[in-house]
């Protein structure tokens, strides 16, 4: 179980049995973020005492809560193996920390002393690096100069001052484990709130991985991403950014794995006021609608949410707006082309005749194959396309409606170049309205879910009356809470069940 209250209770026994009896927090002190879990800001972070910061909501992922000993807050990470639910019907087996990867936010004030102690429950060595920090070296978490890596069932405890502000995170340094998740986001919130303060504060953490079809474990050395997610979902099962038409918002984005992601808002003009090296003096912040978020990089933007209506955010680039494709499964539309040279070949690694990998023998192919499994790629072809036809073998889903409308293509689609294209990616066969319903986005029109695939979300500017009723809505937990329940599988999720 990964409820927030099993990881509560979980650091709480940790905490008695391995500390010298720390109190759970509470007091303005010892401010405790984790409260901070759901996927709005409630009305009770609006009355916060003057001086204290918003508490980062970091959407479909839980904030750490913390242990006192003394003065010292103390957190607790284990790294293990998850179940990471990314959309409705797809279940990856990830490594990440407590339960979901990415792991929990942690939040903590500048100046605080922290204890981390991390167990390793994995099945090989790892250690835990905090990206950024200035710490004394033997706390970096970079085998094997710093420390030895953490063998499996081993523990090793973190202390050091946060001497910055910012937004930062924390990731295994073993390459292969930053690719099946393991990444969080660590929150510095400055001596003094930043100026102008914010109503809403949000942190996305970016992430890609190569899945085989119909598999559930990730290629780690594989570089044909086709699961982009937002804090471990994908659209259109990630949770929009809730906001009130007025606010001002913050969305702190961070980036780990192995491209680099433009992250575009529509409808609004932000300023980027942070880095991974914290907050921007406000004469050098820049003006924009697209940041690019390196990996390995912090990016914060604020804007005022003046324009209402639901805006899309999402990254740029095409293939990361888009779910599960791959050069050899599913609608390939065009005749004789071979999908998916084998990555031996494709790539002139270990075999192929001529050694040139580029050569015209290789090609043309839809991609790259798959790593494992790949020479047994085949040439598939589909013959033209029609509106019957493409019907029919769309409804490769069950439960799932996957035809065209009438209206959808024209007469003399066939005579045009480039049609069909390689694969359907967004349209109304792609809705799944129901499967990731929510209180954050409903009032949506039927069929958006079609068009909200990959690395995208929306960000929902709502009148004052919209706002507070979906946050009623979430505070009642109307519908199943997909984002509270990172690892739960489907059959726990009836309301999430294709339509039959
Ligand atoms: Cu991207």
């Amino acid at each position: 179980m990964n409820t927030r209250r099993s990881f509560l209770h979980r650091a709480l026994t940790f905490g008695a049995a391995a500390l010298s009896v720390p109190t759970l927090v509470g007091a303005e002190s010892s401010q405790d973020f984790s409260a901070s879990r759901s996927a709005g800001h409630s009305e009770k972070s609006r009355r916060r005492p003057a001086g204290l910061p918003v508490p980062v909501v970091t959407p479909d992922i839980l904030s750490l809560g913390h242990a006192m000993d003394g003065s010292v807050k103390v957190f607790h990470l284990v790294a293990e193996p998850v179940k990471q639910q990314v959309a409705p019907d797809k279940v990856l087996d990830l490594w990440g920390f407590n339960g979901s990867a990415p792991g929990p936010t942690i939040q903590a004030n500048q100046g605080d002393r922290v204890r981390i102690v991390v167990d390793n429950h994995l099945p090989e060595p790892t250690s835990m690096h905090w990206h950024g920090f200035e710490i004394p070296n033997n706390m970096d978490g970079g085998p094997p100069v710093s420390q030895e890596p953490i063998k499996p069932g081993g523990r090793f405890i973190y202390e050091f001052t946060l001497l910055q502000e910012g937004t930062y995170f924390y990731h295994s340094h073993m390459a292969m484990q930053e690719m099946m998740g393991m990444l969080g986001g660590f929150i510095m919130h400055p001596k003094q709130p930043y100026r102008p303060v914010v109503d809403k504060d949000f942190l996305i953490a970016l992430q890609e991985y190569a899945v085989l079809p119909s598999n559930v474990v990730p290629n780690s050395m594989n570089m044909e991403f086709n699961w982009l997610v937002i804090n471990g979902k994908a659209g259109p099962a990630i949770t929009p950014l809730v906001v009130r038409l007025g606010d001002r918002v913050r969305i702190r984005m961070i980036n780990l794995g192995m491209d680099h992601h433009p992250i575009h808002l529509h409808g609004h003009t932000f300023q980027v006021t942070g880095t991974e090296g914290g907050r921007i003096p406000e004469t050098a912040w820049i003006p924009g609608n697209t940041v690019l978020v390196g990996v390995a990089q912090a990016r914060d933007v604020e804007f005022v949410a003046n324009n209402p209506g639901s805006w899309m955010l999402h990254c740029h680039l095409p293939h990361h707006m888009m779910n599960q494709m791959s050069s050899n499964v599913g609608l390939l539309t065009r005749t004789g082309t071979a999908a998916g040279i084998s990555i031996e070949n494709a790539m002139g690694m270990f075999t192929g005749e001529p050694g040139v990998p580029t050569a015209d023998d290789y090609g043309p192919s839809l991609g790259r194959g798959m790593g494992v499994g790949s020479t047994s790629d085949q040439p598939r072809s589909n013959g033209p396309l029609s509106p019957r036809s493409n019907s029919q073998e769309m409804q490769h889903l069950p439960g799932m409606d996957m035809s065209m409308r009438s209206g959808d293509i024209a007469p003399n689609a066939n005579s045009v170049p480039g049609f069909p294209q390689d694969a359907f990616m967004e349209g109304p066969m792609m809705a799944i309205d129901d499967m990731v319903a929510k209180p954050q986005n409903s009032g949506l029109p039927a069929g958006w879910s079609g068009f909200m695939q990959g690395m995208m979300t929306f960000l929902r500017v709502l009148t004052p009356d919209e706002y507070d009723e979906v946050m009623r809505r979430v505070e009642r937990g109307e519908k199943p809470q997909m984002p509270d329940m990172p690892g739960m599988k489907m059959d726990s999720l009836p309301n999430m069940k294709p339509r039959m």
